[in-house]
C-alpha cells in the first residue's frame, strides 16, 4: 500500500480539545453526514442534489424511467473493517439519530466522512458533538478535507485528507501495514425503475470491490485523483492480481455473487494485476461479470479478447469533449469505441463535461449533439467545475475567476448540476444551468431510456457470444441475458406506448423488441404484452408518484375536521386529482367496514386546506396562509402539527417503505418551520 507523507495524523493535528489517549481501546463512531437530502434546507441539502448516483447525475431528465438506487457509504465500511478498536457506523442517519447516539453513547473519537457541497451538515455535526460529547476527538475525513482552509471552518480536532484506513490505524496505533480485508458491499440497494421495486435474488447483485482508490491520470479535474497524490499516485489496496482474486472468491463466497461493482476510478490501468486475474479467472473457471470504470486510452490497450475474457461487462468511461485535450483520449475514437464495445455486450456509461473552455452559448448545441451522438447506454453530464486540490482550481485561483464562496455562490451549491463556482470566459449569466439539463433532455429524447439501451447491448452481447466455444463466457452472456425475453421485452413494449409521440424513438424500440422477438421466439412474443401491461401501468403511476407536498396534503386531509357547511374550494387540477384519487380508496375502506361491521368509519378525508398545505410546504409565509383559509391562527397551528404528528408516525412505523420514509422526512422539514415548529417557539 502507497503511504502518502502528508497523511500522516501529527501533521494534521489543528487542536485537541480531549484528554482521551487513543488507542484500540478507543470507541470510535464513523459517520456520513445526516439527512434528510434532496430538499433544500439551511444546512445545504438541496433538492436538486439527491444522495442518488443516477437520479442526480445520470438520468436526470428520464422521468419514470430513471435509475433510482442508493449506496452504502463504502470508505466509511472499508476504515470500519480494518481497525481493531470497537467501532459503530451510523450510515445517512436523520439529524435526530445522530443526536441520538451521541448523547446515549459514550464515544472517544467520531469521525465524520463528507464531500464538499456538506460542508454545512459537518459544522453543525462538530457543534453537536462538542455540545453532546465534549470529550470526544473529531476528526473529518472523506474529500471535504481537500476544501480550502478547511481547518479553521469546522471545529475538529483533526482533518484527514486521503486514505482513512491508514489515518485510522496510525492514529490508534495499530499495524499500518497489516493486509486490508474488505468489507461486505452490495454495490446498490433500493433500487427502483419504470415504478417497478428491483428485487434482486441472490447471484443476481453485485458486490462493490474497493481494489484503490485515487487515479494516476491526474486530469486537471479530477477530485479524487487529487485527493490521493494527483498525477503518477494512487493507493492500492491490493497489489497483485492474486491478493485480489482471492478478496473476490472470498466475495462470491459470502456474499453468494456473480457480479462486481468494481470501484476503483481505473480499474484497467493496473495492467498487471487485471490480468493475472483474467488467468486465474480462466484457471478457476469464474464466469463473473465486473462493472468498471476505466479511460478511453486504457480500454483500447486490451484487446476485445481480454476484456470479454474479465468479464468486462459494463464500462465508465470519461468521453468529455469533442477536441478536450486529455492524455487518456488522446488519438481515440470514442465514437467507433463505444460501437465497438456495445458489439461485444460491453454497456458504456459515457461521462461529458459541460462548461469546458471553449464551449460558448454559440457552439453548446453543437456540443452537446456531439456527446448525445456516442449513443451510449448511459451518459453523464457534469459541470466543469474547479474543486479545491485540483490544478484546475489551483488555475482559477491563481487567475482570480472563482467566484466568492462567501458571497457569490452558495457551496452546497457547487456539485456541478446547477452552476459554475468561476467566472467561465464565454457562458455567462447562469445560462449553464439550462444547458446541462438540455443535455439531458437531448440525450433521453434521442436515445430513450437508458435501461432499454441496456436491452439492445445485452442482445448484442447474446447473439455474438451464445455459441462460443468457452463455456465460461457463454455462461455469462447466458446470465445477463436471461431477463431479455421476459422483462425487457416487456419493458420495451410498455415504452412503446409511452413514447407514442416520438415516432424515430418508437422505431428504435421496435426495432430492439423486435430483434428480442426473433431471438427467443414465442417466450418472448407472448411474455412482452403480458409484462408490458403491468410495467405500463406502473410507469403511469411513477410517473406521477406522490411527492412530498402532496403527502402532507393527503395527511392534511385525514385530520382536518371542516365546519358544517363549508364548501370544499375550487381545487386545482393535481389537487383535484389526488382528492378524488383518496375518496375512492375511501369508499373502498368504508365498503369493507361496512361488510365487517367495524364502527364507526373511518373519518372521510377533507380538502378545504389543501392549497394552504401546499402554499405553506412551498415556503409562503403565514400571513398568507392565514388570508387563504376560514380557519384561525391557533387552529391551522394545531392542524399543520397534527400532520408533523402523523408523519412522524409514517416514518416510525416498521412497515413504511425507504422511500416513504424518505418523502416523509421531507415533508416533515417542509412543514416544521416558523409558528409551526414548537420546539422553536418553545426556545424563542
Ligand atoms: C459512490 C459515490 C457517491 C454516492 C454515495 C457516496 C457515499 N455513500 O458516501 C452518491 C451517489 C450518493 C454520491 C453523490 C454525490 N457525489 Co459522489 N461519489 C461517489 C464515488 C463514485 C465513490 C465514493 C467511494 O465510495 N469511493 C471509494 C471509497 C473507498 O473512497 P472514499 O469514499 O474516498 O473514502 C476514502 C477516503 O476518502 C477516506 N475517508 C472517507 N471518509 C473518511 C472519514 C474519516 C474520518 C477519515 C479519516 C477518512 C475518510 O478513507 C476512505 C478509504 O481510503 C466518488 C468518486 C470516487 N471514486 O471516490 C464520488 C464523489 C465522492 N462524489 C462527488 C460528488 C461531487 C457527488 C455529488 C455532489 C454529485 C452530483 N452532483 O451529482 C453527489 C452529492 C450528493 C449529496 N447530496 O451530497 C465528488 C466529490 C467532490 C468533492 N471533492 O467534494 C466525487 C469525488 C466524484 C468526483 N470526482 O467528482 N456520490
Ligand atoms: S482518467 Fe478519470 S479518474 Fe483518472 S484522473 Fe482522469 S478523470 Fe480522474
Amino acid at each position: 500500500m502507497q503511504i502518502m507523507a502528508e497523511n500522516k495524523p501529527e501533521n494534521l493535528t489543528k487542536r485537541v480539545k480531549s484528554t482521551h489517549i487513543p488507542g484500540t481501546h478507543s470507541r470510535i463512531l464513523l459517520t456520513s453526514v445526516f439527512g434528510p437530502y434532496a430538499q433544500d434546507d439551511k444546512f445545504g441539502s438541496r433538492k436538486i442534489n439527491p444522495m442518488e448516483l443516477y437520479h442526480n447525475q445520470v438520468t436526470r431528465g428520464q422521468g419514470a424511467f430513471s435509475l433510482r438506487m442508493f449506496h452504502r457509504s463504502w470508505g466509511l465500511m472499508l476504515i470500519q473493517t480494518n481497525i481493531t478498536a470497537p467501532c459503530s457506523l451510523l450510515d445517512f442517519p436523520t439529524g435526530d439519530r445522530f443526536i441520538q447516539e451521541i448523547r446515549e453513547v459514550q464515544y472517544d473519537i467520531v469521525g465524520i466522512s463528507a464531500i464538499m457541497p456538506n460542508i454545512g451538515k459537518v459544522q453543525e455535526m462538530c457543534r453537536l458533538i462538542r455540545e453532546y460529547l465534549p470529550n470526544a476527538i473529531i476528526v473529518v475525513g472523506g474529500h471535504i478535507s481537500n476544501m480550502t482552509a478547511i481547518r479553521n471552518r469546522v471545529d475538529a480536532d483533526y482533518v484527514a485528507p486521503g486514505d482513512g484506513v491508514h489515518w485510522f490505524r496510525h492514529f490508534l496505533g495499530e499495524d499500518t501495514n497489516r493486509p486490508i480485508h474488505h468489507p461486505l458491499i452490495l454495490s446498490g440497494i433500493l433500487t427502483r425503475t419504470m415504478g417497478l421495486n428491483v428485487r434482486r435474488k441472490k447471484l443476481e447483485v453485485a458486490a462493490t470491490l474497493i481494489p484503490s482508490v485515487g487515479c494516476p491520470m491526474g486530469c486537471n479535474f479530477c477530485a479524487t485523483s487529487a485527493m490521493f497524490g494527483g498525477k503518477g499516485r494512487s493507493v492500492n489496496f491490493y497489489e497483485t492480481g492474486d491478493e485480489l482474486f482471492n478478496v473476490m472468491c472470498g466475495l462470491e463466497k459470502q456474499m453468494e455473487v456473480r457480479s462486481f461493482f468494481v470501484m476503483d476510478e481505473n480499474f484497467l490501468l493496473y495492467r498487471k494485476r487485471a490480468l493475472r486475474v483474467l488467468e486465474l479467472m480462466e484457471k478457476q473457471g469464474k464466469s463473473w461479470s465486473l462493472y468498471v470504470f476505466s479511460s478511453a486510452r486504457v480500454i483500447q490497450s486490451y484487446t476485445i479478447e481480454q476484456l470479454v475474457g474479465l468479464g468486462i461487462s459494463w464500462i465508465w468511461m470519461g468521453l468529455e469533449g469533442k477536441e478536450s485535450q486529455y492524455e487518456k483520449l488522446s488519438g481515440i475514437n470514442t465514437f467507433d469505441l463505444v460501437r465497438h464495445l456495445h458489439s461485444h455486450g460491453i454497456r458504456v456509461l459515457g461521462s461529458s463535461i459541460i462548461g469546458l473552455e471553449n464551449h460558448t452559448p454559440e457552439n453548446i448545441n453543437e456540443v452537446i449533439e456531439y456527446a448525445v451522438s456516442h449513443d451510449s447506454d448511459f451518459h453523464q453530464f457534469m459541470l466543469y467545475t474547479p474543486i479545491p486540490g485540483t490544478p484546475l482550481y489551483a488555475e482559477h485561483a491563481a487567475n482570480g475567476s472563482l467566484l466568492d464562496s462567501q458571497k457569490e455562490i452558495d457551496e452546497a451549491d457547487i456539485h456541478g448540476q446547477l452552476k459554475f463556482n468561476y467566472k467561465h470566459p464565454h457562458i455567462k449569466n447562469g445560462e449553464e444551468t439550462e444547458y446541462i439539463l438540455k443535455a439531458f433532455d437531448r440525450d433521453y429524447e434521442v436515445n430513450g431510456p437508458s435501461v432499454l439501451r441496456i436491452a439492445r447491448t445485452t442482445l448484442e452481447g447474446w447473439i455474438n457470444y451464445k455459441n462460443h466455444p468457452d463455456p465460461r463466457i457463454r455462461a455469462r452472456y447466458a446470465y445477463e441475458a436471461h431477463e431479455l425475453p421476459f422483462k425487457y421485452a416487456g419493458s420495451l413494449w410498455a415504452a412503446r406506448i409511452w413514447f407514442k409521440d416520438n415516432p424515430q424513438l418508437v422505431a428504435r424500440i421496435e426495432r430492439v423488441l423486435n430483434d428480442i422477438k426473433k431471438e427467443f421466439g414465442l417466450k418472448a412474443k407472448l411474455l412482452a404484452p403480458i409484462a408490458g401491461r403491468v410495467i405500463l401501468s406502473k410507469i403511469r403511476k411513477e410517473d406521477r408518484f406522490l411527492n412530498e407536498i402532496e403527502l402532507a396534503v393527503i395527511l392534511s386531509s385525514l385530520v382536518h375536521e371542516p365546519r358544517k357547511g363549508d364548501p370544499v374550494p375550487h381545487l386545482k387540477k393535481h389537487l383535484h386529482q389526488i382528492m378524488r384519487a383518496c375518496e375512492s380508496t375511501f369508499h373502498y375502506i368504508h365498503r369493507k367496514e361496512s361488510k365487517y361491521k367495524i364502527y364507526p368509519y373511518t373519518k372521510w378525508p377533507h380538502f378545504h386546506l389543501a392549497h394552504a398545505v401546499e402554499a405553506w410546504c412551498q415556503g409562503a409565509g403565514f400571513d398568507r396562509i392565514v388570508q387563504m383559509t376560514k380557519a384561525d391562527e391557533g387552529e391551522l397551528v394545531r392542524h399543520f402539527r397534527m400532520v408533523l404528528q402523523l408523519l412522524r408516525q409514517l416514518r416510525e412505523t416498521p412497515f413504511t417503505s425507504a422511500v416513504l420514509k424518505e418523502k416523509a422526512g421531507r415533508s416533515f422539514s417542509l412543514i416544521n418551520r416558523g409558528v409551526v415548529d414548537a420546539e422553536k417557539q418553545l426556545r424563542t
